[in-house]
């Protein structure tokens, strides 16, 4: 595995143990890397508290990616502890239950603005947030979690295609942005796992099998294989690579019939 060690890293959207997230966590602090880890509301700070006790000398934030407020605070916390910063993971995503489930014309502004907020917007927040941190350090890698759902009709992904659209576009004008800076942004787009993201999609174990029969590896994926790729991108073995949206999803991105 590339090595992470002598470097730091902010990880946003850790809920439990079957997070991409808390994965990508996982990886990262075994090829070296220190990482502060946020939760998002107090309801799932116990958990994520009891998670990084696995990682040597944690940092654990609130961060609700919607409040500019909170995003300041993260990045003076993690100023103060670290000093500068290496990589950002961004694994926050949300859309209005019903907007994943009613018809797609029937999605609301507000159901709209709201998957827009936190699943692509924050992005762009966190980014400008860990810029001073990352030009401390001379560079930088952000990485995000996406799905085909952004370039493909799936039923019911709905309003969080459109999202993911956003959010694969975004990758590529941040990373045109802050290449100069030797900042990279990169995006894995992870093939469907059953996470708490996917907990309550109705025939999300229909999905599952879909890509078990068709996907070129004939199987689904885990979160540690997401979580090797990830860590690919945040190390210097990644260093050419940036406005990448890179498929882990054994293949299926690449059938037709
Ligand atoms: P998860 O539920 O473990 O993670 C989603 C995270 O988003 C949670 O930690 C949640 O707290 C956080 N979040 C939601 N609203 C937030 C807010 N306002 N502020 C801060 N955090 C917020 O599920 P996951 O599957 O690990 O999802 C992580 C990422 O991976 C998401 O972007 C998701 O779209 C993407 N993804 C998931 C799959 C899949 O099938 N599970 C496939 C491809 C991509
Ligand atoms: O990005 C996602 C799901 C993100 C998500 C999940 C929920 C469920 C609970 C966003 N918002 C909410 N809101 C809730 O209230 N995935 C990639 C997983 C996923 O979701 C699907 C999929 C796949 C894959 C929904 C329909 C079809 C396929």
């Amino acid at each position: 595995m590339p090595s992470l060690s002598n470097k730091t890293g902010l990880i946003v959207g850790v809920a439990n143990k079957r997070s991409i997230a808390w994965a990508i966590a996982q990886a990262a602090s075994t090829a070296g890397a220190r990482v502060a880890l946020t939760y998002q509301g107090e309801r799932l700070e116990e958990n994520v508290r009891e998670l990084a006790g696995d990682l040597t000398d944690p940092l654990v934030l609130p961060c609700d990616v919607t409040e500019d407020a909170q995003i300041a605070r993260v990045f003076d916390e993690v100023e103060r502890s670290f000093g500068g910063l290496d990589f950002v993971v961004h694994g926050a995503a949300f859309a209005a239950r019903e907007d994943l489930s009613n018809p797609f014309v029937q999605t609301s502004r507000d159901g709209f603005r709201l998957a827009l907020d936190v699943s692509a917007y924050s992005l762009i927040a966190l980014s400008r947030g860990a810029l001073p941190l990352m030009e401390k350090r001379g560079g930088g890698s952000i990485l995000t979690l996406t799905y085909l759902g952004s370039e493909r009709v799936f039923q019911n992904y709905n309003v969080m295609g459109v999202a993911k659209a956003a959010l694969e576009s975004t990758v590529r004008y941040l990373a045109a942005d802050l290449g100069p800076k030797n900042i990279r942004v990169n995006a894995i787009s992870a093939g469907p796992i059953k996470t708490l993201a996917a907990s309550g999609i109705s025939g999300f174990s229909s999905i599952l099998q879909h890509y078990r029969d068709r996907a070129p590896l004939r199987r689904t994926v885990d979160t540690s294989e997401v979580a090797d790729a990830a860590v690919f991108l945040l190390s210097d073995a990644g260093r050419a690579v940036t406005a990448e949206v890179l498929m882990v999803d054994g293949g299926y991105h690449a059938t037709g019939m």
